[in-house]
């Protein structure tokens, strides 16, 4: 069982002066780096009038251009690494839809930094020594497994490499083994719930699940009620990407208000999506990220698509005075325009899992019909129901997402198990045919 949810390291509530000046240092080191080790950085500092003297107060950051994930397929596999492949001891890579995938590289130095960052991170979710961490997450190319793995271990639990798929036998080892934290993507913690009550086993009963760390896509908060309601657990909400060595960029502290982003790590901005300033605090806009401590790939200025803010507040309750950004709404290019209305797909789930007939699974699809726009919503029933049952829950629904969202889907209420299942990948949500 989970203990207490502790503060790891001092430096997680040192003084602002404390924090900025260690960022200071190491973004004017990273600069450095970048600027002497990747020819890919020389130019473009060269070409933008930067030297790595120019970067005086951290606000001198602004005068760098941002990084793009295009700059990373454009510098495939390597061209992005200051140091020598004979350091790099591991890699990592998206799975890359269209196009080249994006590799990341590791030395043995940001293998410890991340190890680091993720056991503060199960440090502030209460995880311990005591614990026994199930990873279902996928361990090849994707960062969620090693990240989680070398984070258990690097605080003295016990690590599972349990993957994804499988997701019977998953159910069967959790019960066994007695693992009381689990790492997953949230969807596959629903799923998984699923699969155990088919199987007849309890998920609160029958199981020591009492802490769960979730992350690596969008989840509402509706979505976190339903997770900790079937498995009697707290979820933290954790935030990551492969660029940023994996999970472990910021998590959810026991109050659940923001993120804490280790500070001490990264550098981060909010600023407007369209002309790249920075916003005001509580203001939402994409984050923008430095890594502070990046040895094998530095980048500057990352830009990350996610849609947040940053508190205003430096304080939290719990201690940390490491700043938090908002849960991610979603990528800027998640966002769909339908007949001209703005919705993101966070919106819908939020709207759509409020209601109890209906279980996790669902699916938005967007078709062009002559000249409009036309949104399905295909929303699975919780238990089999009556065809008037199914016409009233969508009607209610249809109901409920125009008067929040001034959108007009069609929702379709489909049988219990028609949808596809992830099993441990990232929920496929939305499929826009507009853009196939
Ligand atoms: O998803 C790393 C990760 C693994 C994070 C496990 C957390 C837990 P990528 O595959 O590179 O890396 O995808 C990164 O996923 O830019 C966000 O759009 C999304 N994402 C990650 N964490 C969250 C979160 C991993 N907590 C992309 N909430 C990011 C919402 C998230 N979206």
């Amino acid at each position: 069982m989970a203990g207490k949810p502790r503060i790891l390291r001092s430096i997680e509530k040192a003084s602002r002066e404390e924090i900025e000046k260690l960022q200071l240092q190491r973004l004017r080191e990273t600069v450095k780096r970048a600027y002497e080790k990747v020819p890919f950085y020389h130019r473009r500092l060269k070409e933008a009038g930067i030297t790595p003297d120019s970067i005086r107060s951290l606000e001198d950051v602004r005068k760098i251009p941002f990084t793009m994930k295009d700059d990373l397929r454009r510098n495939y596999p390597y061209d992005l690494f200051a140091v020598p492949l004979s350091e790099v001891v591991e890699i990592h890579a998206s799975s890359g839809t269209t196009g080249k995938p994006t590799v990341v590289g590791y030395t043995w130095r940001d293998i410890e930094n991340w190890a680091e960052i993720m056991a503060r991170s199960f440090a502030a979710a209460g995880v311990t020594r005591e614990d026994i961490v199930y990873v279902a997450l996928g361990y090849h190319w994707f960062t969620g497994g090693l990240g989680f793995h070398y984070g258990a271990q690097k605080l003295g639990a016990l690590a599972v490499p349990a993957g994804t798929g499988f997701t019977q036998r998953h159910v069967m080892m959790i019960r066994d083994l007695g693992a009381t934290v689990l790492g997953a993507v949230p969807n596959y913690a629903l799923r998984l719930a699923e699969v155990a009550v088919e199987m007849g086993v309890d998920p609160v009963k029958d199981t020591r699940l009492r802490t769960g760390i979730f992350g690596a896509e969008m989840w509402s908060e509706e979505l976190r009620k339903r997770i900790n309601k079937v498995w009697d657990m707290e979820s933290f909400d954790i935030y990551g990407m492969s660029e940023l060595y994996g999970p472990g960029t910021a998590i959810e502290c026991h109050h659940h208000d923001g993120l804490h982003v280790w500070e001490d790590h990264y550098l981060v901005e909010i600023v407007d999506p369209k002309t790249g300033e920075p916003v005001e605090a509580e203001e939402e806009g994409v984050l923008v990220v430095t890594p502070l401590t990046h040895d094998a790939m530095p980048l500057l200025r990352y830009w990350t698509n996610d849609l947040t803010f940053l508190y205003d507040s430096e304080k939290c309750d719990c201690g940390r005075t490491m700043r938090r950004i908002g849960r991610i709404k979603g990528r800027a290019d998640d966002m769909l325009i339908i007949n001209g209305v703005n919705v993101f797909p966070s919106a819908v789930e939020e709207i759509i899992l409020g209601e109890p007939m209906v279980n996790h699974h669902y699916q938005i699809v967007v078709e062009r019909e002559g000249n409009l726009d036309r949104m399905y919503v295909y929303v699975e029933a919780a238990r089999k129901l009556s065809e008037r049952e199914r016409e009233e829950l969508a009607a209610r629904l249809q109901y409920r997402l125009h008067e929040a969202l001034m959108i007009n889907p069609r929702v379709r209420i489909v049988e219990p198990g028609e949808l596809p299942r992830a099993e441990g990948g990232k929920a496929k949500r939305v499929i826009d045919k507009r853009k196939l």
